[in-house]
């Protein structure tokens, strides 16, 4: 890309500076598991997760607007508007995992959200709660309270945010769920633009940003398996490896189902055939 400087690296995503106003966001085929970047790429899965967050940047843009602008030709680029990006993440969970469920093992609350007792692991909300994330440099993002979210972005803009990531959900993930596939929480990324308006940036309810479910094998009371990763978690947990940096190479059955499983979210919630995007990746624009 002669004509953009680089401007920053995400664990699987590189970000491009195009001119003022616009950005360029990469999406490479790099997977991580338990944290870790996998010395083995997964062929498309770039260009699926592009080619996801746009379909959904126009089903959602009702709701609100967002920062794309186009998807370039290779399927894994998308130019976006450049926004003042708030400094937390808006996360929404509708089901009960990953740290929602240890902050609720350990104290029946979740990000300060009474919940109802009894609830077991992986159990659906009875309404879906927005739990605040810091923006970690690196490592992991850590669960903030309310008054600590307002206290970073101001009380009047936290509201909005919250009010928009809790629509955002609620839409995609009955949509989803029409589709099979429980999207059990997602984090959303809001930013302002130059007339002072909050506008949806980063990727939107990939499974790299989202816990995809498969809903045809949900059973609360235990983990649920990943929709697109649990090849990956089987065949890492099979070696006995101990989930520190290198990660292990994945063979080319687990590279092969692996991509099949991103290729079958996109084609289930799109309904189009991976392979009209990858000849035109304009069509998940409706
Ligand atoms: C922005 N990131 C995170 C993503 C990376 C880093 N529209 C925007 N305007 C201004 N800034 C950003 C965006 C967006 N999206 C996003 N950092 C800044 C990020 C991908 C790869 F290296």
């Amino acid at each position: 890309m002669p004509e953009a400087r680089h401007l920053a690296s995400g664990k699987v995503r590189e970000l491009y500076e195009l001119d003022d106003d616009r950005l360029l966001l990469v999406a490479s085929d790099r997977i991580s598991t338990f944290d870790v970047i996998l010395p083995t790429e997964i062929p498309d899965k770039g260009r699926v997760l592009t080619g996801l967050s746009g379909f959904w940047f126009t089903l959602l843009r009702p709701i609100v607007p967002n920062h794309m602008l186009a998807i370039r030709e290779d399927g894994r680029s998308m130019e976006c508007r450049k926004l003042e990006m708030l400094p937390i993440e808006c996360v929404v969970r509708g089901y009960l995992a990953g740290s929602g469920w240890k902050d609720y093992q350990a104290t029946g609350t979740t990000s300060g959200h009474a919940l109802p007792e009894g609830l077991r692991e992986s159990d659906r909300l009875p309404e879906p709660i927005f739990t605040p994330a810091t923006k970690a440099q690196t490592g992991h993002d850590e669960n903030i309270s309310r008054e600590e979210a307002a206290k970073l972005v101001g009380a009047g803009r936290l509201a909005e945010a919250e009010e928009i990531a809790i629509e955002l959900y609620r839409t995609a993930a009955e949509y989803a769920r029409g589709q099979g596939i429980i999207i059990a929480d997602t984090k959303f990324e809001l930013g302002v633009d130059a007339k002072g308006n909050l506008v949806l940036g980063d990727e939107a309810l990939t499974p790299d940003s989202s816990r995809f479910w498969p809903a045809d094998a949900y059973e609360p009371g235990r983990p649920q398996d990943s929709f697109d990763k649990q090849y990956v978690r089987d065949y890492c947990e099979s070696l006995g490896w101990d989930k520190t940096d290198p990660g292990p190479e994945l063979p080319a059955d687990v590279v092969a189902d692996t991509r099949s499983k991103y290729i079958e979210a996109f084609e289930l919630l799109t309904k189009i055939p991976f392979g009209r995007y990858v000849e035109q990746p304009s069509v998940v624009l409706g």
